[in-house]
């Protein structure tokens, strides 16, 4: 897809008219993400081993949204997400490694994203039957959240996670949907916004988890929708960045977990969108590509995904479109089996 003439969304810029500070560097961000795996002989990539199916989709997804989907081969990538199937039918951040809800996840994302669900049949170690049961025993059957692995921390982005592959999966059926639905609900606070637990402290990342997994239930009945969306508004700062809580520093990855409560909830004019985005384009490295979490820092792919999502919903021209329940390509989620029940 041309990046130029691609089915854009239209949105708060004329690129054109922007100084060259504010415009997105998508070439550089697409090389960028590229090389990521060509540093094999840097340390930086051997100590970030147990990030690696997560950070395959982040680049995946970056790519996807800048327009370059054949940023990284798809055969290659398919082999790497089935290399990291286990016997327990999850999976791990690379091959070798425990299975965690966490990686099990990027990888039924993946493998939707770049059009290979079928090819999960092909792995060894099972096909999505397997996948949907390892994610299925991750549920506390008496209180209906879910734990990342077997050793058993609950934390209601275990929740969504299982929401979201399952989901992917039209696999729904397998977990107690009102259970877990209940929970998030406890999860509430007397602001509008969710913690990771019941009674924990309100977090934007938990606003993403939680009202994500509400949307994907289609029980957005349940959200204070005018508290939440004051309380998710006031994250914005003045230098148009926005924060995860109270009292913190912005970050550009909370342009995500921000923005998406508000787009669910349609009330993205809630906060000043040409402010965000020019704050989300001054932490590109418009050199080298990648953007970092605040402007001069060093840049990540787990930040450019986020940045480039954020632009994505705030409809900087030429992005493909993000879906805000899934951070995938919005066009893919259309399209899955459970959005047409
Ligand atoms: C499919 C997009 C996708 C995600 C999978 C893992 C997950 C589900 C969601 C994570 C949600 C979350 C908790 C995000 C917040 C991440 C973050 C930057 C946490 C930092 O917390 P602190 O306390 O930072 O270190 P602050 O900014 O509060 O000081």
């Amino acid at each position: 897809m041309s990046l130029v003439s691609g089915p854009g969304r239209g949105g708060t810029h004329n690129q054109d008219a922007l100084p060259d500070q504010l415009k997105l560097a998508v070439d550089q961000h697409v090389r960028y993400i590229r090389n990521l795996d060509t540093r094999k002989d840097e340390l930086q990539y051997w100590l970030t081993e147990h990030l690696r199916l997560n950070g395959v989709y982040w680049g995946l997804t970056a790519l996807h949204l800048l327009g370059h989907p054949e940023g990284l081969p798809r055969d290659a990538t398919i082999k790497f997400v089935l290399d990291c199937h286990n016997i327990d039918g999850g999976f791990g951040a690379a091959p070798g490694h425990d299975s965690h809800m966490l990686y099990t996840v990027s990888a039924v994302q993946i493998l939707a994203t770049v059009d290979a669900l079928p090819e999960l049949e092909s792995s060894k170690y099972g096909g999505k039957a397997k996948v949907a049961d390892f994610i299925a025993n991750l549920q506390d059957r008496e209180s209906g959240t879910f734990a990342g692995d077997e050793w058993g921390e609950q934390d209601t982005r275990f929740l969504y996670c299982a929401f979201n592959a399952l989901s992917i999966l039209n696999m729904m059926d397998r977990i107690d949907v009102d259970k877990a639905v209940a929970y998030v609900k406890a999860c509430e606070n007397f602001d509008g916004s969710y913690g990771r637990i019941p009674g924990a402290e309100s977090h934007s990342g938990q606003v993403f988890t939680c009202v994500g997994a509400l949307a994907i239930a289609r029980r957005l009945d349940l959200v204070s929708q005018d508290r939440l969306a004051a309380w998710l508004s006031e994250r914005q700062l003045p230098n148009g960045g926005l924060n995860g809580r109270p009292e913190k520093l912005e970050d550009v990855c909370y342009s995500w977990w921000v923005l998406t409560g508000l787009s669910i909830i349609g009330k993205l004019h809630w906060i000043d969108k040409s402010k965000l985005s020019n704050f989300i384009l001054r932490c590109q490295d418009t050199e080298h590509g990648g953007m970092s979490d605040r402007p001069g820092n060093m840049v990540d792919v787990f930040h450019t995904c986020f940045g480039v999502a954020g632009l994505s919903l705030l409809g900087y021209p030429g992005l493909r479109k993000v879906n805000p329940m899934y951070c995938m390509p919005d066009d893919v989620v259309q399209k899955l089996p459970y959005w047409h029940k």
